[in-house]
């Protein structure tokens, strides 16, 4: 009886300890963790530029809405340097090549000492690259007089683009050029042609000399 009495006593005070402890535990241990109000995503959060440029192809520009505007929204306008004479922005005239709606006119004065020269440009997707490098031919409708450049601005090929250039015929005539008739006219940021086309922020047209009259008229601007 009374080992009965010691085990029952031992057996009482070992309930007590626990129950002691398990208190204790809970009172000063870490909290379970609650059902918290996160709210599930519905929707996957969009980059905010991507890092693939848009492909282009086919037109650019008909200047149909007479508007100093290509196809995409992007900007036409002239600059150069301080020595020459330009009109900014270069002004739509009408009819265009097809005897209806606009063309684009690129006019001004190319200075004995032109320093960088006139530039007529577009930028495609108002500053963006876009990759053209699923075309192999750029194509336009040309009228004027003098010879231009034609020149495919890239970072990849910064201040030394690949150009091409070109006589204004005196009347309408489509003038299409390869991109691999393009060159780099300097010796410095060369990249092979697939590579440049693949980033192009704007195409834009050039004096092809100093001390000339700019007449240009565009019209029917394409990549294909
Ligand atoms: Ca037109």
């Amino acid at each position: 009886m009374k080992k009965f009495m010691t085990a029952s006593f031992i057996l009482i005070l070992a309930i007590i300890f626990t129950i002691f402890y398990a208190c204790r535990d809970r009172s000063i241990g870490t909290p379970a963790p609650e059902p918290t109000n996160t709210p599930t995503p519905t929707r996957t959060p969009t980059p905010t530029h991507t890092a693939t440029p848009l492909q282009i192809t086919g037109l650019i520009d008909d200047f149909a809405d007479c508007n100093g505007s290509n196809v995409y929204g992007g900007a036409w306008f002239a600059y150069g340097d301080s020595n020459n004479t330009f009109t900014n922005p270069p002004p739509t005239v009408t009819p265009g090549y097809n005897g209806s709606d606009c063309a684009l006119k690129f006019e001004g004065v190319a200075a004995a000492s032109c320093g960088y020269g006139v530039w007529m440009s577009n930028s495609l997707l108002s500053g963006a690259t876009v990759d053209l490098s699923g075309n192999t031919v750029i194509s336009f409708y040309a009228k004027g007089s003098g010879t231009y450049r034609i020149v495919l601005i890239s970072p990849i090929t910064q201040y030394n683009d690949y150009q091409y250039v070109f006589s204004a015929p005196s009347s309408w005539s489509q003038i299409v050029i390869p991109f691999t008739s393009f060159t780099q006219p300097q010796n410095f940021n060369l990249a092979p042609i697939q590579q440049a086309l693949s980033g192009v922020t704007n195409i834009s047209f050039a004096n092809g000399s100093c001390g000339m009259t700019i007449n240009l008229l565009i019209d029917e601007v394409r990549v294909y």
